[in-house]
């Protein structure tokens, strides 16, 4: 604790202070290349007066607010710009998967209004990403009842509907989330099922199969949600923390009606209470402790998203957990003995007027540039998505209105979410997934469309739809969302799977000159799938970094692949790997546009075959 500074230099893992050292006001725009303006990398950071001549007058003015240390005034939104193109694959590439949610039997109760994810895995280390979907679930007479859970096998140019129940048990829960993390550190991935009733473990056989390792008892007669797995206790073994939503049942089923006041519709969540967030802390031996309430995380709360990442570099692992209709939760990891929550004094678990947000999914990323994580929540219709900027010692400054995040319009309600550099221009893009949550909305509609923000000059967000043509111009019942290159070209596509009509995969056709590298990160000493590892490029006058994540998004989990896109002009002159309890790994600066496996404590990357 040091007061409201910048953090100690001394706990952390690496110079973010260096980093901070950024002027903004050398970023160019260079000419259109197919996706969106791109700004050059390695000449950006620290430049001249010549550099404005292409930025949007409204991003130099939110800079130069922020270069006067004054009060930031928000700046006006820029010029639209260009949308970046993205396709989705055809049926004969993607076989037809459809999650559904039982809202067809008419028992309109809130368990209908969460719809399911899906999960991006290399099921069988093959080097291409597979898709596990769930189900969802349906109903019988006043009772629950499951869907099965869909593979879909990545081919390299198509992917294969692979029959659920020949390479897995079949699940009894109406379920929701697909969190995935290798469990049992063997190298192989395995996941967490969510749903209503339970979590579910299922073990990755290594052939591309799983089996149920089981229930996990302390989540039994719970409504689990999403989930994000990380070693939190710092013992090499991976733990879990699952989200939990709200005590409905068919015995607790109050009617609720549309504005009319006659048509059955969900209930809100407001109706209902909040059940306990849940901790298990792995033995390494495949069985785990519930430690919730010794560490402080059994909240009553109305919990749909969790995103787990070192956020103050420390070597730690810490929490963000989106709440429902209730304040988010920021929980600061005390050296892997309980945690800290430190959401009143952070800033980050409500909006900028002060009052609790409806949250569903959550993500984290450094938008800026300046080394720190921050923090992103989608959220619910008359409210605003949420940007928090991380300020040092747990200070998170939402700044939604300061980066145009705000100036989208309140009629979306968010879902699966996530921070990627889909134009590769150097900089985190953010994508999301909408979706109402009642048939009868009265001021938006069932069906929406997902938004693409594209960050400029990391000051700003830029909603890049409206053209027609694209497949974020459609409207759907959005819930899960994944990111995952699925074809290994660099660009980074995406997976989502709606309620009720099939999952689709959007790749990204974006074009340009830039250059890319992706990352997968096996621990040593640190767990083996080490969340809280920050890869590090270092440019010529400044630094990209990536952050290996447990959980985020809704319900879902993108690629363990971590995807740097590379400006054409930048060059890449130091790789370093921060790993989790604090050593470092420096490796030799890899040939642009390979996949790599980054190995703690070994010198030398291995390229993943394709
Ligand atoms: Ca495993
Ligand atoms: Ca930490
Ligand atoms: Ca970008
Ligand atoms: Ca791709």
């Amino acid at each position: 604790m040091n007061g409201h500074g910048e953090p100690s230099a001394g706990l952390l893992r690496f110079p973010v202070l260096s980093l901070l050292r950024l002027n903004l006001a050398g970023l160019q725009l260079l000419i259109m290349c197919g996706c969106t303006q791109q700004p050059s990398g390695d000449s950006g950071i620290g430049g001249n007066e010549d550099a404005n001549r292409d930025i949007p007058a409204a991003v130099i003015a939110a800079r130069d607010g922020a270069k006067r240390g004054g009060e930031e005034t928000a700046p006006e939104s820029p010029a639209a710009v260009t949308a970046m193109p993205f396709e989705r694959l055809s049926a004969e590439l993607v076989p037809e998967v459809i999650p559904a949610n039982g809202s067809e039997r008419d028992y309109s109760t809130i368990l209908e209004s969460l719809g399911s994810g899906l999960a991006a895995i290399d099921v069988d280390r093959d080097g291409w990403d597979d898709l596990v979907i769930a189900g969802g679930g349906d109903f019988g007479n006043r009772s629950v009842l499951s869907r099965p859970i869909s593979l879909l096998r990545n081919r390299s140019d198509r992917f294969d509907l692979i029959a659920a129940a020949t390479v897995l048990p079949e699940t009894e829960l109406y379920h929701h989330g697909v969190s995935a993390a290798d469990l049992n550190s063997d190298g192989f991935t395995d996941f967490v099922l969510c749903g209503y009733g339970g979590a579910e473990v299922y073990l990755n056989a290594g052939d591309g199969t799983w089996y149920s390792a089981g229930r996990l008892a302390s989540c039994d007669g719970l409504w689990c949600v999403s989930a994000a797995s990380a070693d939190f206790s710092g013992d090499g073994a991976a733990d879990i923390f699952i989200a939990t939503y709200v005590d409905w049942s068919f015995e607790n089923d109050p009617p609720c009606y549309a504005e009319d006041g006659v048509t059955r519709d969900n209930c809100s969540p407001r109706l209902f209470n909040g059940q306990p967030d849940q901790l298990l802390l792995s033995d390494g031996q495949g069985g785990y402790r519930d430690a919730a309430d010794h560490w402080g995380v059994n909240s009553h709360s109305k919990a749909l998203g969790v995103v787990a990442a070192d956020l103050d570099l420390d070597g730690d692992v810490d929490l963000y957990v989106g709440n429902d209709v209730m304040t988010n939760h920021l929980y600061r990891n005390e050296e892997g003995r309980s945690f800290e929550d430190v959401t009143v004094r952070s800033g980050a678990g409500v909006s900028s007027r002060g009052t609790p947000d409806a949250s569903m999914g959550v993500d984290v990323c450094d938008f800026n540039g300046d080394g720190r994580p921050d923090l992103w929540s989608a959220n619910f219709e008359h409210e605003s998505f949420a940007i928090y900027r991380n300020q040092g010692d747990w200070l998170f400054r939402n700044v939604s209105e300061l980066t145009g995040v705000a100036s989208i319009p309140a009629l979306y309600v968010g879902w699966g979410t996530a921070f990627q550099d889909f134009d590769r221009d150097g900089d985190s893009d953010v994508v999301v997934a909408n979706g109402n949550v009642v048939k009868h909305p009265a001021h938006s509609a069932v069906r929406q469309r997902m938004l693409l923000l594209e960050n400029q000059n990391q000051t700003w967000f830029e909603e890049t739809g409206g053209d027609p043509r694209s497949p974020f111009s459609e409207s759907r019942e959005g819930r899960g969302l994944v990111v995952l290159d699925w074809n290994h070209d660099g660009r980074a596509d995406i997976g989502i799977s709606p309620v009720n009509t099939p999952v689709e995969l959007l790749e990204n056709r974006c074009s340009g000159e830039s250059n890319w590298l992706s990352f997968r990160l096996i621990g040593t000493a640190a767990s083996r799938h080490p969340v809280g590892a920050v890869v590090e490029l270092q440019l010529r006058k400044h630094s990209m970094t990536r952050q290996v994540k447990g959980g985020g998004s809704y319900a879902s989990t993108s690629s363990e692949l971590l995807l740097f896109g590379i400006p054409a002009d930048a060059e890449v002159q130091r790789l370093v790997v921060h790993w989790p309890g604090g050593t470092r790994t420096e490796f030799p600066v890899p040939e642009f546009n390979s996949i790599l496996t980054l190995i703690e404590g070994r010198a030398t990357a291995t390229a993943i075959p394709d």
